[in-house]
């Protein structure tokens, strides 16, 4: 059957441009292999083939225009069914490349997972035996019949009866317009009733040691080195109200990566780091000499502070001591890994995503800013603990209020399942004795400010405090003694009631869980520390508060041990060591830890770049589209296509990036439930559950927590990923700064794009949009590699070596390059540029007419272009001449510069070594013009590294909106005031007179008065 291959409807565009022609006549093509690429002035757009078939005739050729309906070409052959698509075989073959086992059967594989049993409901006798008059009841019979009916319900017919007559009646409550109470949040109680609990099937005995000395140890740790300097610092009254939280994960929970599995990847709340370290010395990962060296790392050896990856990287997985950060790149971990799964890169292992935080760093917008996103995409492999102790670092989180109770509201509101672990076992009897309802409603009504007094200031309080409000209440806890009454727990420091939580969490299906545990910040602190408002910031402990602390765990040391801070560590063959290796072997290995097996990625061959290295002769484009062009042609290298993750935060179409739609699809976990508004267009919104592009909406924070996810994939999961995430105007490191930090301590590896860059570049959007600083951001991230390119070969050169020493050679390094909207044409690569390039500034032209006078013209971005026409100008009509350099990056001169100076310093008797700025310069006369799109401080950063004379010009002070010509002229930048800029320098170096820079300015009109664009 012959079937005719014809242009599909491209949106708005006609007579759009044929540049490629990727098929010839009898090839043999599969569905949705690109037979042409179209492009218009903004976007270049892949043609599919409908059906599979040989190419029977080609009717077009480049550079012909087309429009929707032309005849492309004509092939034979009809559609076939089993026939996978080129991106599933690719899938297919990239995922048997991970090193890890990955031929164990599925069966296997899912053993591996917990049991999938949830905790079934189990009748309950009684809700509420009897209700209270003091909640207001004017008819408590009439109560107790509805509770009544609704225990039969239960009894007879099981709680999902019961549920549903329930969600009735409210239904019915509502369309009679009855105003419900507000049922964000449930009582202030265990979300788990005490029958309902899943028992631990550990030692409670030797838990309890084992917690004890890792409590200790964590302590001493720091205390220990408050005593070499009190300048180390280091947090005690974090990690003693975690420590049960972390200890049952770890006895219990969280399997580790080993060749079987993938692991759980547990984000440790930063500074409850001590607890971690206390705990891998008594497993036999650290040394007594390690713990010693807390928070003394200039040496190797020491032990960070909180958890970088960069500090150690065979420890550490995740920074996350930058509050906030943890808890939205978790969110985005687990949706990456569910991403890998769906796309088939991974196998579902049932691996779990746990992240802890403090109830004070919700505060933080971050921590809970992608909560709705999470229960949007079903992430039930991701678990929230969230630490409430009630306090942050100056005094409570919520005084007034309740943490635990907002924090349930927003939770359940987004769709989490919550499951609240308020109150210990000690509690128990007693709520169950309750017959009133009065203790539930003390517990409701206290709030959060009085709770950590309580825990301040000892028992008798507590009786005179919360039970004495009410008679009853006081009744209840009579025949108990201060000392029973201080004993009553809080949920997160009861290790039944927290495994019961993470039992129930590890189960659950469908939503991610969170875990709000209610404990006491400086647990066991006693007067040093416990719940008072400077606990956080207790370092030191005397004498006498440790003594009571060793005794207050039972700690097995001696007075004289406990005076000289001894660590606590019993013997390999005591029953708590054995019983602690035990537990992490049957759990896979240890935790945390930081390894890869990541295969590298086989470089793509040159011809995908090759293209870019020729002229466009009258052809304009951006670099931006250069940049899409590239990788859509990387879209066609069986290695180099899977491992792509393009991330955009709603704007694709922006960049020309809609191709991207139907090509690879969008990532939607549902699939698409709706046929777009566009379905009939070749670059139709196409969401698909294997889809590859990120489409982030409009969260920054969200799609560099993506790509964070992405460009460590390599030792989280073992997959080498390419992430590129291109974000809009100074959106960028203006807005998620903090996130590249993180990113380079996390040792990420892949390219972020500042795409429409520059300051006068990105013409109409005004001063919110325009970016002159981000390269200045940029270069203060130690291993971030910045370029600003020109010309798209340079991006060319530049993109390639970034995947070559990323993704090839694994270097923990990541790119950002600007890439800007401005349509021009590019010349051909220089000869040899290559290296330049890549280091930072290659010759790109010389004038050598006439002249006697000679400037360094030194240009990036599209600024560049101006210095060139600048150039021409001073030859022609002032009989200056230049040698045109085009610095690809200000910052990577200026490393290699400093590195050089230093080493020079080091060695003042040897020769001295030359910088790269140097070397290019050193044979060359005159001064130096420098001019950006960006800030002075930009290129300023190579003045220290020329002897030369240095001007630079750059866009300080706020953008506007307007034509990038007048944003040229106000900044300065342009051609005219290049030129004028550089008479009046040569003037002031005395190789020129004044008047030919009077002479331009007056034929410039540039006006002298005006201020300093800071200024205005
Ligand atoms: C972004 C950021 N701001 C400030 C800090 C400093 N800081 C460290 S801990 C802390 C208080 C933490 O309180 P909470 O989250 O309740 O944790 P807790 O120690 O009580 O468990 C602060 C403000 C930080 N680490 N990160
Ligand atoms: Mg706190």
């Amino acid at each position: 059957m012959s079937q005719n291959i014809s242009v599909p409807d491209i949106g708005d565009f006609d007579s759009v441009e044929i540049i490629e022609v990727l098929v010839k006549v009898g090839d043999q093509v599969s569905k949705d292999d690109p037979i042409v690429t179209l492009e218009s002035d903004k976007s270049s757009v892949e043609v599919p083939s409908p059906i599979a078939g040989k190419i029977t005739e080609l009717n077009i050729k480049v550079g012909d225009k087309v429009s929707k309906g032309s005849l492309l070409a004509k092939l034979e052959g009809a559609p076939s069914s089993d026939e996978r698509s080129k991106a599933e075989k690719d899938d297919s073959e990239s995922s048997t490349e991970d090193k890890r086992d990955n031929s164990e059967s599925n069966k296997e594989a899912s053993e591996k997972r917990y049991s999938k049993s949830v905790n079934i409901i189990k009748n309950k006798n009684k809700i509420f035996a009897s209700s209270s008059s003091a909640d207001g009841d004017i008819d408590p019979l009439e109560t107790n019949e509805w509770i009544e009916s609704l225990n039969a319900v239960i009894e007879n017919d099981g709680p999902s009866r019961a549920s549903y007559l329930l969600n009735k009646v409210v239904s019915e409550a509502y369309t009679a317009g009855l105003v419900l109470p507000d049922t964000r949040t449930t009582p202030y109680i265990n979300t788990i009733p005490t029958e309902l609990e899943a028992k631990s099937p550990g030692d409670q005995n030797i838990e309890k040691k084992i917690r004890a000395y890792i409590r200790w140890n964590a302590a001493a740790m720091v205390v220990r080195a408050n005593k070499i300097s009190s300048e180390l610092g280091g947090h005690i009254g974090t990690f003693a109200s975690a420590a049960t939280l972390y200890d049952v994960g770890m006895n219990h929970f969280w399997r580790a990566k080993n060749k079987d599995f993938g692991g759980d990847l547990i984000y440790f709340q930063g500074h409850s780091a001590p607890g971690m370290y206390a705990r891998a010395f008594l497993e036999g990962r650290l040394s007594d000499k390690q713990l010693n060296r807390f928070r003394q790392e200039v040496n190797p050896g020491g032990l960070s502070s909180y958890p970088h990856p960069w500090l150690m990287p065979k420890f550490w997985q995740f920074p996350t001591v930058s509050m906030g950060l943890g808890p939205i790149m978790g969110i985005y971990q687990a949706r990456f890994l569910k991403y890998l799964i769906n796309r088939g890169l991974l196998k579902d292992e049932g691996r779990k995503i746990w992240v802890f935080l403090g109830d004070g760093e919700t505060d933080e917008p971050e921590s809970l800013g992608a909560i709705s996103l999470a229960a949007r995409e079903k992430l039930d492999n991701l678990i929230f603990v969230i630490n409430c102790n009630l306090q942050r670092l100056d005094g409570p989180v919520r005084g007034n209020g309740k943490i635990i109770q907002e924090l349930e509201g927003s939770f359940r509101g987004a769709g989490w399942n919550v499951l609240k672990v308020i109150w210990g076992s000690y509690w128990d009897p007693l709520l169950k004795a309750d017959k009133t309802g009065l203790l539930m409603k003390r517990m409701n009504e206290v709030v959060d400010g009085e709770y950590q007094a309580m825990k301040a200031k000892g028992g008798a309080y507590v009786r005179e405090k919360f039970f004495g409000k009410y008679p009853e209440l006081k009744k209840l806890v009579s025949s108990m003694t201060d000392n029973d009454i201080w004993k009553l727990n809080r949920g997160g420091h009861d290790p039944h009631k927290v495994y019961a939580a993470y039992h129930a969490a590890v189960r659950h299906q469908g939503s991610p869980t969170v875990v709000i545990a209610k404990t006491v910040k400086g647990y066991g602190m006693g007067k040093s520390g416990e719940s008072i408002n400077t606990t956080h910031q207790q370092k030191k402990l005397d004498e006498k508060d440790l003594l009571y602390y060793r005794d207050r765990f039972n700690v097995p040391l001696t007075d004289e041990q406990v005076k000289n801070i001894e660590y606590y560590k019993p013997a390999e063959n005591s029953e708590e060591i054995k019983y602690l290796i035990e537990r992490r072997k049957q759990l896979g290995g240890f935790i945390p830890e930081r390894s890869s097996l990541a295969v590298p990625i086989k470089a793509p061959p040159k011809d995908i770049f090759e293209s870019f290295m020729k002229s466009t002769g009258d052809k304009e484009m951006s670099t931006t589209m250069a940049l899409v062009r590239m990788l859509t042609n990387l879209l066609r290298d069986k290695n180099v296509a899977p491992r792509l993750v393009p991330i955009i935060p709603d704007e694709a179409r922006t960049f020309g990036m809609e191709g991207f739609f139907r090509k690879i699809g969008i990532y939607a976990h549902e699939g698409q439930k709706y046929e777009p508004e566009d379905s009939e267009q070749l670059s139709s919104y196409k969401e698909t559950k294997s889809g590859q592009v990120l489409e982030e909406g409009i969260t920054e924070a969200g799609a560099m927590s993506s790509w964070i996810a992405a460009a460590t994939a390599y030792t989280n999961h073992d997959i080498e990923m390419i992430p590129v995430y291109i974000f809009y105007s100074m959106f960028g490191f203006q807005r998620v700064g903090d996130f590249a930090w993180a990113a380079g301590d996390a040792q990420a590896r892949g390219f972020l794009i500042g795409a429409t860059a520059g300051r006068t570049t990105l013409a109409g959007e005004g001063l919110q949009h325009q970016d002159g600083h981000s390269h200045i951001l940029a270069s203060m991230i130690p291993n971030c590699v910045s370029y600003d390119p020109t010309f798209s070969y340079e991006m060319a050169v530049i993109f390639r070596e970034g995947l070559r020493r990323m993704h090839e050679k694994n270097e923990n390094v990541f790119y950002y390059i600007t890439a800007m909207n401005e349509n021009y044409s590019h010349p051909e690569k220089p000869e040899g540029a290559d290296e330049g390039i890549l280091k930072g500034m290659y010759l790109f032209k010389e004038y050598k007419n006439k002249g006697k006078i000679k400037i360094q013209l030194l240009g990036s971005g599209t600024i560049l272009r101006e210095a060139i026409a600048a150039a021409k100008v001073l030859s022609e009509e002032y009989n200056v001449d230049s040698d045109i350099w085009s610095v690809t990056s200000f910052t990577e001169l200026r490393k290699n510069g400093m590195e050089i100076e230093r080493k020079n310093l080091l060695n003042p008797d040897s020769k001295k070594e030359k910088s790269y700025i140097e070397k290019c310069l050193e044979k060359r006369d005159g001064p130096i013009i420098a001019v950006t799109d960006y800030v002075r401080s930009y290129s300023d950063q190579i003045r220290p590294y020329t002897d030369k004379s240095f001007y630079s010009l750059g866009t300080d002070g706020f953008g506007r909106s307007d034509t990038r010509k007048n944003l040229r002229k106000f900044f300065e930048v342009d051609k005219e005031h290049i030129i004028a800029y550089t008479l009046s320098a040569l003037a002031k170096e005395q190789l020129l007179g004044s008047e030919s820079a009077e002479k331009a300015f007056r034929k410039y009109n540039i006006d002298k008065k005006k201020a300093f664009p800071t200024k205005l």
